[in-house]
């Protein structure tokens, strides 16, 4: 009986997590109670009940998702052309970053940043991180070297803070000063950026951070689950914005002289981006989050309008309807749409040499579809190539010095984030 009932907490469990990402924001949404939820609510308490947080309104809607059909996505390739190697597990990583020496800075949501010697396997802390708010999808978000971090010892940080009118994220940058001791202190911090309005709620952050080669500092700014917002040229929810590396406004910005915050905004009306990477070409992609289905990948480019939430290839959680892209052609409409759903996070261009095959193709890591996802591009097309199944939430993605891909767990549901380094086969 014990395996049993084990095994169906477990399978109850995965239910909800496997839709959270995508369907975790509806928290102003009414959602009735699905069979996944009623068996996580009558089965005996356990940890993992507790950490799947199942009273919330966004978890019942997630049981719900789950329980309309799971697994999201294909169970993708059977025998992975890679080896894995775990190598370690942090406490609900979100982002990682190489420093220069090879060791490896990881971010957890509660609000650690950790320096992680890989030669050694030990990890030690960086101080100086500013409160953050760890509620939800909130807490420390990104971690980002400033393209001449050698030189000027420059890191970029974001997180969600607390503040007038509820929560929102934050970028800041410091000065990183490394100990003897294997960790190491932020300085100097100034906070160069913030989300404006802040609001209630702890979903849609976005803030993902990436510098171009012009060493312009980018920032994903998630609608907040708020929807208009991401329309709303007075508000910065909902936009990719550009900034010089300082925290100012580039004069070449689309909205220049549309006021402060329009000032900052390259693009608008986007929903949860969890991941943007450039190509060797310059060009800027980023995926994002649809609502009940419709994730996208999308071509970013200056001043368009990605027309959420006027147009989505999903519906919202509540069963309304959206209208799908090709009803609104003003709108860019995206590279790739995913229904059934991935739930995207965390991306790369790939342009190592240990993986030659694959020289710019991207990365994408999948939460709900326990994967992750190889994508090739053709000029402003791009396609799904291949996926491979992680068996695991993949929240974040790396290349490393070496030219392994590295990938983070998504641990935020109470459970260990692995890191795990993927190498040819031998
Ligand atoms: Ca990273
Ligand atoms: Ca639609």
């Amino acid at each position: 009986m014990i395996p049993f009932r084990h095994s169906m907490i477990f399978l109850a469990t995965l239910g909800l997590l496997a839709a959270c990402d995508n369907s975790a924001d509806t928290d102003n949404q009414a959602a009735s109670p699905a069979p996944a939820a009623t068996e996580q609510a009558t089965a005996p308490a356990g940890p993992e009940e507790s950490t799947a947080e199942a009273n919330s309104d966004a978890e019942e809607a997630a049981a719900e998702q789950a329980a309309d059909g799971q697994p999201t996505a294909d169970p993708g390739t059977d025998e992975l052309p890679f080896s894995v190697t775990e190598v370690t597990q942090f406490d609900a990583p979100w982002a990682m970053t190489f420093l220069p020496d090879g060791r490896l800075l990881v971010t957890e949501m509660a609000g650690t940043l950790r320096l992680h010697d890989l030669g050694t396997d030990s990890s030690e802390t960086i101080s100086g991180v500013p409160e953050v708010v760890h509620a939800g999808q909130g807490g420390l978000g990104d971690v980002l070297l400033h393209p001449q971090f050698a030189d000027n010892q420059q890191i970029y940080i974001s997180y969600a803070e607390a503040g007038d009118g509820g929560s929102g994220a934050a970028v800041a940058r410091a000065r990183l000063v490394l100990d003897e001791d294997g960790g190491g202190a932020l300085e100097d911090l100034q906070v160069i950026w913030r989300q404006t309005p802040k609001v209630s709620g702890n979903g849609h952050f976005g803030h993902r951070l990436a510098f171009d080669s012009d060493g312009m500092l980018w920032i994903s700014s998630s609608e907040r689950q708020k929807f208009d917002p991401a329309q709303d040229m007075n508000s910065n929810l909902g936009k990719m914005v550009r900034l010089n590396d300082d925290g100012s406004v580039p004069e070449d910005n689309p909205f220049a002289d549309q006021g402060e915050v329009a000032a900052q905004v390259w693009s608008l009306g986007h929903r949860n981006i969890l991941g943007m990477a450039f190509a060797a070409d310059g060009k800027l992609w980023a995926h994002e989050m649809g609502p009940k289905d419709g994730d996208e990948l999308n071509l970013i480019e200056k001043g368009a309008n990605y027309g959420y939430p006027l147009v989505s290839n999903g519906e919202h959680y509540d069963g309304k309807p959206i209208p799908n892209h090709d009803t609104r052609p003003e709108f860019n409409a995206p590279a790739i749409t995913w229904t059934p759903v991935i739930s995207p996070a965390g991306f790369i261009i790939y342009n190592g040499e240990l993986f030659s095959d694959w020289q710019g193709d991207g990365f994408i890591g999948g939460m709900s579809s326990l994967s992750l996802v190889r994508v090739e591009f053709d000029g402003e097309e791009a396609r799904e190539a291949e996926r491979f199944d992680m068996q695991k939430r993949i929240r974040e993605v790396e290349q490393g010095p070496d030219g392994a891909i590295w990938l983070l767990e998504d641990g935020m549901r109470g459970g260990e984030g692995a890191l795990l380094k993927l190498t040819p086969q031998q």
